[in-house]
């Protein structure tokens, strides 16, 4: 049983206040992962939260608009590595093996924007009994210099790679709302809940939860939206929130 989990950047920094972890938000979600049956089968992204998104707004950088000046990669791929440093260290601190993995060493973008991720080194680390914990950041892109790399797009192209039975994606909100705010139980097509799915309610250069659902639509298994109350639920095997399952849906 292999679980690819992305805990928000919402969820584990103070999204409004920039480069602000989260204390207690943090401590619960490493306590719900290093007490669950998953062990160490389990692949961690975490998103930007209040430390790679207000430094790509700052510097006009989203998963579409690229930069070339270094100040500016600096800046968010600097600040994506800290939180991410937080994160290690918190798993490292309750016992999860978890190493750190930054994908703006490896990956890469075509001029039509077709991601290349090198997943060897995920693979093989979660062989050898290491959590891998990887990051929303920015990438290299042909013809645009850098752009943003969110969580939720190496949640796709990891989910494959490492053979996944289940994907989480844990949340501020319990799950992806209609428009009466009641908790969606499954998405099969964007078209369908596209009217219910506003813009990210903070900073969000990556496309908010509309950006979340068509990315999770195009996995190969069914992925699980849900709330940080829900996360040991989810590890658990239970299916909180709402289900995403695409065409390509088992
Ligand atoms: O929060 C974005 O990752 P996300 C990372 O998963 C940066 O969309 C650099 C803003």
């Amino acid at each position: 049983m292999t679980v690819v989990l992305k805990l928000g950047g919402s969820v584990i920094t103070d999204k409004d206040d920039p480069e602000t972890v989260d204390r207690a938000a943090l401590s619960a979600a490493v306590s719900a992962i290093a007490e669950s049956p998953v062990g160490e089968d389990i692949v961690i992204v975490h998103g930007g939260g209040s430390f790679g998104h207000h430094h790509a707004a700052d510097y006009g950088v989203s998963t579409t608009e690229g930069t070339h000046d270094v100040d500016g990669v600096q800046a968010i791929h600097g600040a994506m590595c800290r939180l991410n440093a937080a994160v290690v260290d918190a798993l490292s601190e309750a016992g999860v093996p978890a190493v750190p993995v930054h994908p703006f060493s490896a990956a890469a973008r075509d001029a039509d924007g077709d991601l290349s991720l090198p997943t060897a080194q995920v693979t093989t680390l979660l062989d050898e009994g290491f959590v891998p914990v990887l990051h929303g950041d920015l990438v290299a892109h042909a013809g645009a210099g850098a752009t943003v790399l969110s969580g939720d797009e190496l949640v796709v192209e990891l989910a494959p790679a490492v053979d996944a039975d289940r994907v989480g994606v844990c949340s501020t909100v319990p799950g992806v709302l209609d428009e009466d705010g009641v908790v969606i139980d499954r998405i099969e097509a964007f078209e369908a809940v596209a009217p219910a799915l506003g813009g990210s309610d903070a900073t969000d250069v990556s496309g908010g939860m509309a950006g979340k659902v068509r990315a999770l639509l195009a996995l190969s298994a069914p992925a699980l939206v849900f709330g940080p109350d829900a996360l040991s639920a989810f590890l658990a095997g239970e299916s909180p929130g709402t289900t995403i399952a695409g065409d390509d849906a088992d």
